[in-house]
C-alpha cells in the first residue's frame, strides 16, 4: 500500500454522496483534499469537519463542471500551493427522470450530458497534463453499472455513463508510456441524493428506490477509491464493479417484503 499522505486528492461534486465521503475518507489518509461542487456552503462545512476532525488540510472553490471556461479559469487560479493534483476523482454527475426515451425531457438530457460527459472532458483537460508534466497522477472517474447494462428508462443516463467507461478506457490508451494510472469504479445502488436528483426533489418516490433491500453506503464506494488511489505506482486497477449483495444486475433486485 502506498500512503496517500500529503498526495492532493481533487473531488468534484464532493458536496453530497459518494464524493463528500470520498473527501471524508481522504482526509483520514492523510491526504489534502481540493473540494469542488456548486453548493459552496456545503464544501465549506465539509472543510470545517475535516479540519477539526482529522485535523486535515483542505481547499474548496464553487465550480459547475458544465461551464468549460469556468473549470479552466478555475483551475489554473488554484493557490500554488494546491496546484499539483496527485489525483483526480471525477465524481461529480447525476441522473435526470426515469422517462421512456421518447417521451423524456431535452432539458434532463442536455444536463446529464453536459454534466456527466462534458464536464468529465473539461476537468479532466484542465488537470491531466499538469499530472504528465510532474511526472504523477491518477484519474478515477465514477461510472457505473448502468455504463455496462443498460435498464428501462435509464437511455440516456446509461448513455453517460458508458461514455465515461468509454472515455475511462481511451484514456488509459492516450496515457501509455507515462506513469498515469486510469480507473473507473462503477457502483449499483448507492443510497445518496442521486434518486431525489434524478426524481426532481420528489422524496417519497426517491425513498422507494431502496425499500427492502440494504444499498451500498457511500463509504462503501469512498473506500474502494482510497483503495485503488493507494496502491503501488505499478499497479493500476483498471475498473471496478460493486453492487449491494442483493442486486445481481441493473435490473434484477431482491427486495424482502
Ligand atoms: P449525489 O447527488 O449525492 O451527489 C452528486 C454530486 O455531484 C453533488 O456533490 C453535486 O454537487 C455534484 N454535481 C452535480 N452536478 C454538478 C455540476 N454541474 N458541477 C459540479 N458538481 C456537480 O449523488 P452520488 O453521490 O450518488 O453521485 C456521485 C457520482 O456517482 C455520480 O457521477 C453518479 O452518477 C455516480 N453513481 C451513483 C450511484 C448511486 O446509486 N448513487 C451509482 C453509480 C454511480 P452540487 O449539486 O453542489 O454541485
Ligand atoms: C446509478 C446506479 O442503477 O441507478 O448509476 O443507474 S443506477
Amino acid at each position: 500500500m502506498e500512503s496517500l499522505r500529503d498526495r492532493i486528492v481533487f473531488i468534484t461534486g464532493a458536496s453530497s454522496g459518494i464524493g463528500r465521503a470520498c473527501a471524508r475518507a481522504c482526509a483520514r489518509e492523510g491526504a489534502r483534499v481540493l473540494m469542488a461542487a456548486r453548493r459552496l456552503e456545503r464544501l465549506a462545512e465539509l472543510g470545517a469537519e475535516l479540519k477539526a476532525e482529522y485535523r486535515a488540510d483542505v481547499h474548496h472553490f464553487a465550480l459547475d463542471v458544465r461551464r468549460q471556461p469556468e473549470v479552466e479559469s478555475a483551475l489554473a487560479a488554484l493557490p500554488p500551493g494546491w496546484q499539483a493534483i496527485d489525483i483526480l476523482v471525477n465524481n461529480a454527475g447525476l441522473s435526470r427522470g426515469l422517462d421512456k426515451l421518447h417521451e423524456g425531457l431535452l432539458g434532463d438530457w442536455e444536463e446529464m450530458i453536459d454534466t456527466n460527459v462534458k464536464g468529465l472532458l473539461y476537468v479532466s483537460k484542465a488537470v491531466i497534463p499538469g499530472m504528465i508534466a510532474r511526472g504523477r497522477g491518477h484519474v478515477i472517474n465514477l461510472g457505473s453499472i448502468a455504463g455496462h447494462e443498460v435498464y428501462p428508462g435509464g437511455n440516456v443516463y446509461c448513455a453517460t455513463k458508458a461514455a465515461v467507461n468509454a472515455l475511462t478506457r481511451a484514456l488509459r490508451l492516450d496515457l501509455v508510456g507515462t506513469p498515469l494510472r486510469v480507473t473507473t469504479v462503477d457502483p449499483g445502488m448507492v443510497e445518496t441524493e442521486f434518486s431525489l436528483v434524478r426524481f426532481h426533489g420528489d422524496a417519497r418516490r426517491a425513498s422507494k428506490v431502496y425499500q427492502g433491500l440494504q444499498p451500498l453506503t457511500p463509504d462503501d464506494i469512498a473506500e474502494v477509491i482510497v483503495f485503488c488511489a493507494s496502491r503501488p505506482g505499478h499497479v493500476n486497477i483498471g475498473e471496478v464493479i460493486l453492487t449491494p449483495q442483493a442486486q445481481a444486475s441493473a435490473t434484477l433486485v431482491h427486495r424482502k417484503n
